[in-house]
């Protein structure tokens, strides 16, 4: 049995929004007090946490002066040094201001996208001041309620135009941030552009340098839509594109529910954690997610716990149905190919394409075939139980 601690070298990372979340709902108002950044760094450094993720207002109010600004940093910075904590990623907030209701890189007023590549520059240099390497996009207004208002393509356009803007600005200073965009399919707008994250993968193919740009999927928000977050994942790191990763807890078809990760659905999180383990992915586990409505301040550190000793459990899990000798003969057996076939499939070649013309296959026996998934999900299902 392993320790469930979380160390430093696991690279768990919160968002200082979500420990910090207050409570907030579209029908109530806020049921916890704010925590000061600098004690969300001690805290969660306590923890075993790697290191805290923001926006920039997360930390410094949208109108703060640049001395107003300068004296927060420093506090920050001291506190992170204080209790050896990065900041490993970086972000900006452009959705909460009423500026942003028609979008921030999308809205039809060009001086709202001005003001948000001028508030994301500033994102940026207080990014890499603070040491981030990873710059996340969340277009959480880039969407539309009604179609009526802009046309997809055009929206399309100058979100491509502002990224590229930004990946300029991000080499003039030298700053090498790695982009990750982060894809949603609604909430808070109607319909969001770039829903998913094979969305997202087409569209960075479109911009000017493709290889600066990648995913930062959530599990919420494929699961949103019904869809299969571990297969999107997938889909990232085999494209080279798993910048980052935000995980957490959402029932399918609810709204967006950021709940504990492991919360719902252990089945599909302990198929995440396999993947993200066995994948050589090497970059933060971050959750974005909080606490339940309901609970105070001890209970948001019990979220943020269960969080981290999930996924270590899950990892665990992991281990064990890697090393369980009746699935991994299961797993062997339909992976056996004796006749050598898989090799004719790899490429194509005329000798190989004409060598499958002439195979006879026994349609009705492979039709017949049984394959054993009852067996092996089981099987699984019971590592996740604890009984095997
Ligand atoms: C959401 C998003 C955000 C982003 C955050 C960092 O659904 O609210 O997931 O939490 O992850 O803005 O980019
Ligand atoms: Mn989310
Ligand atoms: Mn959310
Ligand atoms: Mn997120």
């Amino acid at each position: 049995m392993s320790d469930y601690t979380p160390q430093k070298h696991h690279k768990f990372t919160f968002g200082l929004w979500t420990v910090g979340n207050v409570g907030r709902d579209p029908f109530g108002n806020a049921v916890r007090e704010p925590l000061a950044p600098t004690y969300i760094v001690k805290k969660l450094s306590e923890l075993g946490a790697y290191g805290v993720n923001l926006h920039d207002n997360d930390l410094v109010p949208i109108d703060a002066t640049a001395a107003e600004r300068d004296r927060i940093v420093a506090e920050f910075k001291k506190a992170l040094d204080d209790y050896g904590m990065r900041v490993p990623m970086a972000t900006t907030n452009l959705f909460y201001d009423p500026v942003f209701k028609d979008g921030a890189f999308t809205s039809n007023d060009p001086k709202v996208r001005a003001y948000a590549l001028q508030k994301t520059m500033r994102a940026m240099d207080l990014g890499a001041e603070l040491g981030a390497e990873v710059y996340v996009f969340w277009g959480g207004r880039e969407g539309v309620e009604t179609d009526a208002s802009k046309d997809p393509r055009e929206a399309l356009k100058r979100y491509r135009e502002c990224l590229n803007f930004l990946a300029e600005y991000d080499i003039e200073k030298g700053y090498n941030f790695k982009f990750a965009i982060e894809p949603k399919p609604n909430e808070p707008r109607g319909d969001i552009y770039l829903p998913v994250v094979g969305a997202a993968l087409g569209f960075i193919a479109t911009l000017n340098r493709p290889e600066k740009f990648g995913l930062n999927p959530e599990y919420a928000h494929e699961t949103m839509a019904g869809l299969n977050f571990v297969h999107a994942v997938a889909q990232a790191i085999d494209a080279g594109k798993l910048f980052h990763i935000d995980l957490n807890g959402q029932k399918i078809g609810r709204y967006d529910q950021d709940y504990r990760f492991g919360a719902e659905d252990l089945k599909t999180n302990f198929f995440l954690v396999k993947l993200l383990e066995e994948s050589g992915y090497e970059g933060m586990r971050h959750f974005d997610a909080h606490a339940y409505r309901t609970e105070d301040e001890e209970g948001v550190w019990d979220f943020a716990r269960g969080c981290m000793r999930t996924y270590l459990i899950l990892k665990e899990k992991a281990e064990r149905f890697n090393a369980d000798p009746e699935i991994q003969g299961l797993l062997h057996e339909l992976n056996t190919d004796s006749e050598g076939i898989g090799g004719l499939i790899r490429s194509y070649s005329p000798s190989n394409a004409q060598r499958i013309m002439e195979m006879q296959f026994d349609r009705a026996a492979l039709g017949k075939r049984g394959y054993a998934y009852e067996k092996l999900d089981q099987l699984t299902m019971e590592i996740l139980l604890g009984v095997r």
